[in-house]
């Protein structure tokens, strides 16, 4: 599909503007991605840990996609779960995308920010309210639950296996709209390795891309992932689309809570 709305300044709709696209709601006041300042943040003792529910099932990956804004790994439906988590209801994960930088050594590509720092990239698992069909999640407060985590780059080499053969699967779709089955062992959970899932930011936003719908609790881990830098930076080269992330969204009302203390 044609889309008029990019990160740059090579299409109609640039960030600044996409509040003026139709049927936008990207001018709203629970907007994401946001800066979260560390301090502000209030601790909530509801945000109890998180129930994954085969997080660890590599045969629930079916294919990836170059959107032509992000590589996004499409899920089996209802066989990945989350719950818990100070979440109000239960949860069926659809899908996971990437946010990136350039090519640069130092670059930074994350949505969310702490504290002001941009990391590299940030990895979003999306993931519905059970039983609600897409078109009434997309409009129910909480009818999305999206997982950030951050990934930071490493120059090591051990435990990248599983993002070895991830972006394995990224020379295979270097064209907009091309789609790649997944034929590989590959799971969630490896992934996103050893992050502490019990530590986290939650506030109340929205999509961070066209039409900006305001149906998100946003769960942002603390602890990166961490990621070879080489593989890193696969996801600029290959898809030919660099700086993929909105820009900081004001906070307007809106409290930030964290898991911990
Ligand atoms: S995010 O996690 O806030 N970055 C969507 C899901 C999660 C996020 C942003 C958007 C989403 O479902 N968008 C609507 C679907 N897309 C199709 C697509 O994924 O390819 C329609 C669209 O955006 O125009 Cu491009
Ligand atoms: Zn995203």
């Amino acid at each position: 599909s044609g889309h008029s709305w990019c990160y740059d300044d090579h299409c109609e709709y640039n960030p600044s503007h996409w509040h003026m696209l139709p049927d936008s709601m990207c001018g709203g006041e629970r907007q994401s991605p946001i800066n979260i300042n560390i301090k502000k943040a209030i601790y909530n003792q509801n945000l109890n840990n998180f129930t994954f529910t085969n997080f660890s099932n590599s045969g629930s990956m079916k294919y990836l996609t170059n959107t032509g804004h992000t590589v996004k790994c499409v899920l089996e439906e209802n066989m990945v779960e989350i719950a818990g988590g100070g979440l109000n209801h239960k949860y069926s994960t659809m899908q996971f995308h990437f946010h990136w930088g350039n090519t640069d050594e130092h670059s930074s590509g994350s949505e969310h920010t702490v504290d002001s720092k941009r990391y590299p990239m940030e990895m979003h698992i999306v993931n519905i309210r059970k039983g609600l069909p897409v078109a009434e999640a997309k409009e129910d407060s909480e009818g999305l639950a999206v997982m950030g985590f951050f990934i930071e780059v490493t120059d090591e080499e051990e435990n990248q296996k599983s993002w070895e053969t991830l972006t394995s699967y990224l020379s295979k779709i270097k064209n907009k709209g091309s789609t790649v089955n997944i034929e590989d062992h590959i799971s969630i959970d490896d992934l996103l390795g050893d992050v502490d899932r019990s530590k986290y930011y939650r506030y109340k936003g929205s999509l961070t891309t066209p039409n900006c719908n305001e149906a998100v609790v946003w769960t942002v881990f603390k602890q990166p992932i961490k990621v070879n830098k080489n593989l890193v930076k696969l996801f600029p080269s290959s898809m030919g689309y660099d700086n993929v992330y909105r820009p900081e969204q004001k906070l307007h009302s809106r409290t930030v809570y964290t898991s911990t203390a």
